[in-house]
C-alpha cells in the first residue's frame, strides 16, 4: 500500500523558526559555566530518537570544554536495537564524547543505568583512588547537561534510587522546560561520595533547517504550542511515509496511508467525535473536525511507541 506521491521533503508554511526559541535558556547558560570550575565530569543526556540532530555544540565547546565527557542516549526504548548499534557506531566513529551510554530511565535497572558508576570510576580514576593523606577519596562532583526534555532529571531520580534512597526527586513532566534554572547539588552516591548537578534544558542556539526544528518538536524538546499541533502531526505523517512506514494506518483506523495531514486529522477527528462549533459570519454555528485534537493524538501514538519504534535520524546513519 506504498504511496505513490509521498513528499520528497518538508516544507515548512511561513513561520519563522526563531521564535520557538524561550528565553531563560542563556541565564542557564551563565549559571552553568560559573559553576564548571567544580564540576569533574560532564554527563550530557540526549534523546536517542534523534542522536546526530539537535545536539547543542555551545554544551561542548563553551562550557565542557576539556572535561570528561559522557553522552547519554536516553529514551532507548522508543528505538530499535538495531538503530541503536548503527547510532552507536556513527558516533564513536564521531568522536563526540568519551563514553557512550544508552539508556532507559524509567527502569531502575536498564543495563545502561547500572553502566553509568563504572564509567565514572574508568574516566575518573586517579580523583577517585585513595589518598594517602585522607585516607579517602575526594568527592565528584558532575553536570547533568542537555537540551530541554531529554530526560535529565528522570537519570539523576534513578542513580539516586538505584545507588542512594534518601532525598527529594527531582520533578520531572513531559513538556520541555521542567527544570528552569540550577538546581542544588544532589547526592547521588555514598561511597564514593559523588554529587550531581541538574540544569536546565538549553536549546541549540540557533535551528539550521525545517527537518531540524521539525524533528526536536516531534521529540517534545520544544514546547508544541510554539511551533503548532498541526505541524507537528504533518512532519511525523511526512516522515513516516517517507520511510515507507505506514503504522498510522493500523493505529487510527483510516482506510489508506495518506500525505494529506488534513485528510488524516478530518478522518480521526470524526471517528474520535472531536467536532468544534464556530459561529458564521451570519450567526448560524457551524460543526468542523477538531484538528487540534486530533493532532495531538497522533503526536502522541508517536511519542508513546504506538507507531512502533522509530528513530528520525535513521537518514543520516
Ligand atoms: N519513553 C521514555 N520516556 C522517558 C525516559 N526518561 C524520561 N522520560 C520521560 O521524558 C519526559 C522528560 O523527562 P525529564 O526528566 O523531566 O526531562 P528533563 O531533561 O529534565 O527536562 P527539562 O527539565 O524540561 O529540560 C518525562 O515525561 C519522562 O517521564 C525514557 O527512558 N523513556
Ligand atoms: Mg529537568
Amino acid at each position: 500500500m506504498a504511496i505513490k506521491l509521498a513528499r520528497k521533503s518538508f516544507i515548512l508554511p511561513s513561520k519563522e523558526l526563531t521564535h520557538w526559541f524561550p528565553g531563560h535558556m542563556s541565564k542557564g547558560m551563565k549559571q552553568m559555566e560559573a559553576k564548571m570550575s567544580k564540576v569533574d565530569c560532564v554527563i550530557e543526556v540526549h534523546d536517542s530518537r534523534i542522536p546526530l540532530t539537535g545536539r547543542n555544540p555551545l554544551l561542548r565547546d563553551v562550557i565542557t570544554k576539556n572535561k570528561p565527557h559522557i553522552l547519554v542516549l536516553n529514551k532507548m526504548d522508543l528505538i530499535t536495537a538495531e538503530d541503536r548499534r548503527n547510532a552507536h557506531q556513527k558516533l564513536l566513529n564521531e568522536r563526540v564524547a568519551d563514553e557512550i551510554i544508552f539508556t532507559y530511565c524509567k527502569n531502575e535497572q536498564s543495563p545502561g543505568i547500572r553502566k553509568i558508576l563504572p564509567t565514572l570510576q574508568k574516566l575518573l580514576k586517579r580523583k577517585l583512588s585513595i589518598s594517602v593523606e585522607t585516607g579517602r577519596t575526594s568527592d565528584i562532583n558532575l553536570m547533568i547537561v542537555g537540551i530541554p526534555n531529554v530526560g535529565k532529571s528522570s537519570l539523576i531520580n534513578m542513580l539516586r534510587a538505584k545507588h542512594l534512597s534518601k532525598g527529594n526527586a527531582a520533578p520531572v513532566g513531559a513538556v520541555a522546560g521542567i527544570t528552569r534554572s540550577l538546581q542544588e547539588k544532589v547526592k547521588i552516591c555514598e561511597n564514593p561520595k559523588i554529587y550531581l548537578l541538574d540544569t536546565p534544558g538549553i536549546m541549540i542556539p540557533a535551528i539550521k533547517d525545517a527537518e531540524t526544528g521539525m524533528k526536536l518538536a516531534a521529540c517534545a524538546t520544544l514546547k508544541d504550542h510554539l511551533v503548532g499541533p498541526e505541524l507537528i502531526a504533518d512532519y511525523i505523517l511526512y516522515w513516516m511515509n517517507k520511510e515507507g512506514i505506514y503504522s498510522y494506518v493500523d493505529a487510527f483506523q483510516l482506510p489508506t496511508p495518506s500525505d494529506d495531514i488534513t485528510e488524516v486529522l478530518t478522518r480521526i477527528a470524526i471517528s474520535q467525535s472531536k467536532f468544534l462549533s464556530i459561529r458564521q459570519g451570519n450567526g448560524e454555528k457551524r460543526s468542523y473536525p477538531n484538528f487540534k485534537h486530533a493532532a495531538e493524538q497522533f503526536i502522541k501514538a508517536f511519542r508513546t511507541g504506538q507507531f512502533g519504534k522509530l528513530m528520525l535520524d535513521s537518514d543520516l546513519m
